[in-house]
């Protein structure tokens, strides 16, 4: 029987202590059947360049040579109106600010990611390599941020679905853990565990079940070894309030505060929407 999509779910004590605990948190299904055909279309569209509006992704999707590799472009609701209303929905922005316990999240940026199957060809094209997502967000003043990765089928190792590493948000931000594209996963291991328990969960989800993980969960992934490939629609949250921290690392979203941001300017205009206000 088809599996309900639970669009009124209320995050429980339960929830808030595995996130607290393992860093992160598998959700029931909340996108419905309709909405996931809907984002695989759009996938379909976005990839094909056909986009609402006359906009651009913010960082566009450059075709590779190499067709194992994986594809992904940001602000993918910048040009398709159904990433938009999934990426801004209330109801996750409602989960999210129940994990976080605060009182209003906005969009950070979305990501469109295909990782193409590949059937049992050995190869690490797919792979996406063991970091941390503040890694990349220091611009950001708090790492209290979340990751809310929406899959659009059954994810699971085989085809390439995600790991985070069970507590390690509370190793707080490792030097130079921005490693989503260095595919070489057992020297990152080597490299980030240094004597840490290093417990490496599947993030096991049914088509329109998401993972939530906090913005210092490392997190990674393998092959996609099915001949379909695995897609995904990513929102990146934070809380309101969050400002920009100066001097530390660059980030396209600094760009969007406009010519001249300053340091504590807030996140808060058009491009970082609302998705939820107690
Ligand atoms: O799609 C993946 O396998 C990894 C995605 C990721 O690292 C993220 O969304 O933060």
């Amino acid at each position: 029987m088809a599996i309900q999509a639970q669009k009124t779910y209320k995050i429980t004590e339960a929830d808030k202590a595995t996130f607290e605990r393992d860093g992160y948190w598998i959700s029931p299904k909340i996108l419905d059947d309709n909405q996931i055909e809907r984002l695989r279309k759009a996938h379909d569209r976005v990839w094909s360049g056909d986009y609402d509006g006359d906009g651009m992704p913010m960082n566009p999707y450059r075709p590779s040579v190499n067709p194992d590799a994986l594809r992904k472009l940001d602000n993918g609701w910048w040009i398709n109106d159904d990433i938009r209303d999934t990426v801004t929905d209330p109801f996750i922005g409602e989960l999210v600010a129940d994990l976080l316990q605060v009182n209003e999240i906005r969009l950070w940026h979305d990501q469109v990611i295909l990782k193409p199957g590949v059937g049992n060809k050995e190869t690490s094209s797919g792979n996406v390599g063991w970091h941390q997502d503040y890694g990349y967000w220091q611009c950001s003043s708090t790492s209290e941020m979340i990751t809310v990765w929406i899959a659009l089928q059954d994810t699971d190792l085989t085809n390439g679905g995600m790991m985070t590493i069970l507590g390690s948000h509370k190793w707080g931000l490792i030097p130079d853990s921005n490693t989503f594209f260095n595919q070489n996963m057992d020297e990152l291991k080597e490299k980030y565990a240094g004597g840490r328990e290093w417990v490496e969960e599947p993030c096991i989800l049914k088509a329109g079940q998401a993972s939530f993980h906090h913005g210092l969960t490392f997190h990674g992934s393998g092959a996609n070894q099915t001949n379909e490939a695995r897609l995904s629609i990513v929102a990146h949250v934070m809380p309101g309030g969050t400002s920009y921290l100066s001097g530390i690392q660059h980030h396209s979203n600094i760009r969007l505060l406009g010519p001249r941001p300053y340091h504590g300017q807030p996140f808060d205009n058009v491009y970082f929407p609302t998705l939820f206000k107690r």
